[in-house]
């Protein structure tokens, strides 16, 4: 008979493996899969009540706020800002870093997070999700968290996961001991365990990436794109099917599950890639590795990156390790000895 694993279980479960732990750890992924059933019980009744539509505001990115983004990041700072567990925040719709208010504690923990990713598609009913990493913080407890404390490299991370709000909430984390996933029930308002120790299939299926843009790629993305088509020159084509929704957290986790990469490169139009490389990249790098795949901005390992700025953009190829180390080399032979 399967057992029911919630996550506060299995999160205790794996606090037992660290006798050290003073359960601040522990209670700080309790905080987020809180604010991950907040944010999930508004995305799948958007449509029913004013929560749809523009916020009439324009975020750090300049991009136009969506009433749910506003909602989604609240919701994350509001969980975690008067817990004493976190020593500073950082978000995708803040300029600079979320320091805890006065006169709260600060605690010894940093999250970063993007609250709702691909929220332009919820009017569409199209799967949005959070992204979200957790570092020690590097100041002193006894004063306030710093940027330095959120431009950790990813190696520094002690926790990561994402939540895809879709046909079903799914929260998928790792602390570095595996990836695990956990679907919402929302009668019981449980994580119940569903997904155990996440591997990347060794079997590949999808390629995603927005092929729009191809005019714009270098020579080598182009020419690895025609690879894993199986239109190159190469004999060992995996020729993959192509799959791409424009929500990252949706593609990333269809690939998780399926076999594939998620790729998007640097263009002539956007030089850095378009993809946030601290609340973005770094945390799903952490996770993919954990599940026995890799990231790569196209020519190192993602979580090898020191964060220079809070919001800075890297290309972005994530996946099975074979097909994103492919990527890398495609892009050396075609981009890098002209
Ligand atoms: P494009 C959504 O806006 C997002 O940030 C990611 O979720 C998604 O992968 C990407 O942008 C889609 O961008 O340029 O293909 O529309």
């Amino acid at each position: 008979m399967d057992r029911i694993v919630t996550i506060e279980r299995h999160i205790i479960d794996q606090q037992r493996e660290h006798p050290e732990a003073t359960g601040a750890f522990s209670d700080l992924l309790y905080d987020v899969a809180l604010a991950a059933k907040i944010i999930a019980r508004e995305t799948t009744r958007a449509g029913l009540v004013e929560i749809l539509g523009l916020a009439g505001k324009v975020n750090v990115q300049g991009e136009r706020q969506m009433k749910l983004d506003v909602f989604a990041n609240e919701a994350m700072i509001r969980v975690n800002s008067f817990t004493g567990r976190l020593a500073v925040m950082a978000s995708e719709e803040d300029t600079g870093i979320i320091p805890i208010p006065e006169p709260y504690e600060t605690g010894k923990y940093v999250l970063v997070f993007d609250p709702l990713d691909g929220s332009s598609n919820i009017d569409v009913n199209v799967s949005v999700g959070t992204i979200f990493g957790i570092y020690r913080r590097l100041s002193s407890i006894d004063q306030a968290g710093t940027l330095a404390d959120c431009l950790q490299s990813g190696h520094n991370l002690v926790a990561a996961g994402y939540v895809i709000y879709g046909s079903s909430t799914v929260l998928v984390y790792t602390t570095g001991r595996g990836v695990h996933g956990f679907t919402l029930d929302p009668t019981m308002g449980e994580f119940l365990l569903s997904h155990p120790n996440i591997q990347s299939p060794t079997q590949a299926r999808y390629y995603s990436v927005n092929q729009a843009y191809e005019p714009y790629w270098s020579e080598g993305v182009k020419a690895y794109t025609r690879w894993l088509q199986g239109i190159g020159d190469e004999s060992d084509s995996p020729a993959l099917s192509g799959r791409y929704i424009g929500s990252l957290v949706a593609d990333f986790h269809r690939n998780l599950l399926s076999g594939g990469i998620f790729y998007y490169p640097a263009n002539t139009n956007r030089p850095e890639g378009k993809l946030r490389l601290v609340y973005e990249a770094i945390p799903l790098a952490f996770i993919v590795e954990q599940a026995g795949g890799y990231a790569s901005d196209g020519h190192r390992n993602i979580l090898d990156i020191e964060p220079k700025d809070l919001h800075q953009r890297t290309p972005f190829f994530i996946g099975d390790r074979g097909l994103v180390k492919r990527a890398e080399a495609f892009i050396s032979k075609y981009d890098e000895q002209k």
